[in-house]
């Protein structure tokens, strides 16, 4: 499993106000604890509602860069921001994301092919997202075939069905497992596939128990990588346990403290 921090995001308060504050060694100190922690990649995101987020976008990755060469996953909805961010990336970038929506793929698919860089592509399109795992499939197929076009190959693309709160769509987690089986068979090689792991348990009450039940399910139907709190331990030590029982990391006793 790949693991992406969703910890480095101005959502959370104290990095909210550790980016109005430019407070480089929060951020820095943040950004390590959370490899220490297993992170193999940092989801970057401003937070919503920021005064140029372009230039935050270049802040934070600058800084995180100064500490370390882990791959960095560029999340904005606005495109202009995320390519700030490529601009100063050191290393291969993740961008996060375009969806099927005509607009955002003629800005991002050339932006991926020009920095050489990954991508995430959401099955949701202009109309929203689709009800059902064939709808979802049909927009990931939208969005394969274009990338094509810029010479951007299915292994370099991370499909993600959209998770969703399943206090207000309780139907929708059943559907999200049905289309990661599905986006396997769409193309060889096999897209890679990821979600955002803490939609699922949004407004909710028991926030860490449904996350890591829903990423052992999630695991279990071949998710490839996720976007989650790697500080929560539990949360770790199920995706651990998971990788040993799917028979994709080697079984010792000591499994969970040799990871
Ligand atoms: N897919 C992709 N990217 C994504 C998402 C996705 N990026 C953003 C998001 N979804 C994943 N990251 C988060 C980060 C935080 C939370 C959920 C998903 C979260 N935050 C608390 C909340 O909103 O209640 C904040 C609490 C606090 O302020 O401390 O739940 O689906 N490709």
């Amino acid at each position: 499993m790949i693991v992406i921090s969703e910890r480095v995001n101005g959502l959370f308060k104290s990095v909210g106000k550790a980016i109005d504050d430019r407070d480089k060694k929060f951020l820095q100190d943040l950004a390590l604890d959370q490899v220490k922690a297993g992170a193999n990649m940092l989801d970057v995101n401003t937070g919503p509602g920021v005064d140029r987020p372009e230039q935050i976008m270049k802040w934070m990755v600058q800084t995180i860069q100064e500490v370390t060469d882990v791959q960095l996953s560029i999340d904005a909805p606005v495109p202009s921001v995320i390519e700030a961010g490529l601009e100063v990336c050191k290393g291969r970038a993740l961008i996060n994301s375009t969806t099927a929506e005509q607009k955002k793929m003629a800005s991002l698919f050339p932006l991926a092919k020009m920095y050489n860089a990954e991508i995430i592509c959401l099955t949701l399109d202009e109309k929203g997202i689709p009800n059902d795992a064939n709808s979802r499939c049909e927009l990931a197929l939208t969005m394969i075939t274009n990338a094509m076009e810029y010479e951007i190959t299915p292994d370099r693309i991370f499909l993600d069905p959209l998770a969703l709160p399943v206090g207000a769509a309780q139907d929708q987690g059943m559907k999200v497992l049905e289309s990661l089986k599905q986006f396997k068979t769409l193309c060889d090689p096999a897209p890679k596939t990821t979600v955002g792991l803490s939609n699922v348990s949004n407004g909710t009450k028991e926030r860490p128990l449904i996350n890591r039940t829903f990423l052992t399910m999630l695991m279990a139907y071949g998710l490839d990588s996720a976007i989650l709190n790697p500080s929560d331990t539990d949360l770790m030590n199920a995706l651990r346990t998971s990788e040993i029982l799917l028979n994709q990391k080697l079984y010792c006793d000591s499994y969970l403290r040799a990871c």
